[in-house]
């Protein structure tokens, strides 16, 4: 024992002012994120919804691992013409369609799927009668292929290569009504 009493320390200043900024900044960053996230896509005006004859020009930009732009638009019944390039480094596919064509090529992909990891996977591949459109690209290629957008019914833009899905390559699609002339 020494005796020695219990000297009060000398006040610290406290932390508390810096704690409040801190935590201002904190929630004046998320804010900003949160901005950024619903910044909504750009209005996009079609002049006139393509035809078979002069299909609508469409450009897509494949990516790890969404779909550029988003939401693609399409208008009920009108025939795209859509260039689609892979930005991204994976090999992606675009698949334009129902929720049947989407399945069929879901399941393309599966049975394709090589169970060996050295194995050879073969081109994923459906019945000729399914419908729809589908693009598969490697890294940096580029192509294009001709859409009719269904006057009716849902379209969905999918990337079925196994493990995109799950990564969210799932894209958004806004279908107009195609004017009553
Ligand atoms: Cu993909």
């Amino acid at each position: 024992m020494t005796g020695m009493s219990m000297v009060p320390s000398a006040r610290r200043p406290s932390r508390a002012p810096a704690y409040v900024t801190i935590a201002g900044l904190a929630v004046a960053l998320g804010l900003v994120v949160y901005a950024l996230r619903d910044t909504p896509a750009p209005v996009v005006v079609i002049d006139a919804p393509g035809t078979s004859a002069q299909p609508r020009a469409v450009n897509v930009i494949l990516r790890d691992y969404l779909f550029e732009p988003t939401p693609l638009v399409l208008v009920r019944g009108e025939t795209v013409r859509i260039a689609v390039i892979n930005g991204g480094l994976e090999t992606h596919e675009l698949v334009l369609g129902d929720a049947r064509v989407q399945q069929a090529w879901e399941s393309a992909h599966a049975a394709a799927t090589p169970p060996a990891p050295l194995a050879t996977a073969p081109p994923a591949s459906v019945p000729a009668d399914v419908g729809g459109a589908r693009i598969s690209l490697g890294s940096g290629q580029q192509g294009t292929l001709d859409y009719t957008v269904p006057v009716s019914g849902v379209v969905q833009v999918i990337c079925h290569v196994p493990g995109h899905v799950e990564q969210g390559m799932v894209g958004q699609v806004e279908l107009r009504e195609g004017e009553a002339e």
